[in-house]
């Protein structure tokens, strides 16, 4: 559990705002705005370890808590994520318990589990300066997994009682596109599995997410009980405001 997984178990709403741009400055902008978190996405956005360590060192005066999305599941992805700070990760295409259980052991050094152990020369332990830092990882990562395909949502209680998995989020672009409703992810199946999957997980004690479809979208989940959302991105932003000043000139063309 980090310190994010912490607050998203006792407070709510948490307001989160998608990092895509994959630049420190942006983020740095963002980190100013007072959102609760922001995530780095590592899965769709055009990051790599050394664009994030920057994004990390950009916002490290401000008291927004920072989350990442690796592509995959891949433990090895899953060790340089969590050697550069990263305290907490959303991993993508969680879908069954089993592997939910590994993802928690891929962030747990032995003999908890299997992280390849890095402490002097990681930035996550100040570059050594921080005694005691590998037992204290221990408590320290927060492990929150996607819901976002069809073996998830059939598997989202097993996968809510794993031990170590802090939090579910729901993928609504994905999981839209595994009921087959590929872009439509408001249909009303789509949304209506959302419910159930989110009834699961509160059943479970567990606290849910979304990636909200916009600032209405996540009100109304926010209402329902969702602890935490993403409730615009980066781009998002910038894209709608670049388009509406421009667009205000019109007659000048
Ligand atoms: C999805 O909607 O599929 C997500 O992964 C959130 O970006
Ligand atoms: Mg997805």
């Amino acid at each position: 559990m980090s310190d994010f997984t912490d607050l998203i178990a006792q407070s709510s709403p948490l307001v989160g705002l998608w990092q895509a741009l994959a630049t420190p400055y942006t983020a740095e902008i963002c980190a100013g705005a007072g959102y609760d978190w922001l995530l780095f996405d590592g899965e769709h956005a055009p990051n790599t370890l050394q664009t994030l360590v920057g994004q990390l060192q950009a916002i490290s005066r401000h008291p927004v808590h920072p989350v990442a999305r690796p592509p995959s599941d891949d433990p090895a992805v899953i060790k340089q994520y969590l050697d550069i700070g990263f305290p907490t990760l959303l991993v993508p295409m969680v879908d069954d318990a089993v592997q939910a259980a590994r993802i928690v052991a891929s962030t747990r050094f032995p003999p908890e589990g299997f992280r390849g152990v890095a402490s002097a020369t990681s930035r996550a332990s100040g570059f050594g300066a921080e005694p005691g830092y590998l037992a204290a990882q221990r408590n320290r990562v927060g492990v929150i997994v996607q819901i976002e395909s069809l073996a998830g949502l059939d598997s989202v209680e097993a996968i809510a009682a794993v031990p170590g998995v802090d939090a579910l989020f729901i993928g609504p672009g994905d999981l839209s596109a595994a009921m087959g409703h590929l872009g439509n992810p408001r249909h009303p199946d789509v949304q209506a599995a959302i419910d159930d999957a989110f009834g699961k997980i509160k059943a479970a004690g567990k606290p849910a997410g979304i990636f909200a479809l916009d600032a209405e979208d996540a009100r109304k989940r926010f209402a329902q009980g969702f602890s935490f959302a993403s409730v615009g991105t980066d781009i998002g932003v910038l894209a709608s405001s670049v388009r509406a000043l421009r667009a205000g000139f019109k007659t000048e063309t």
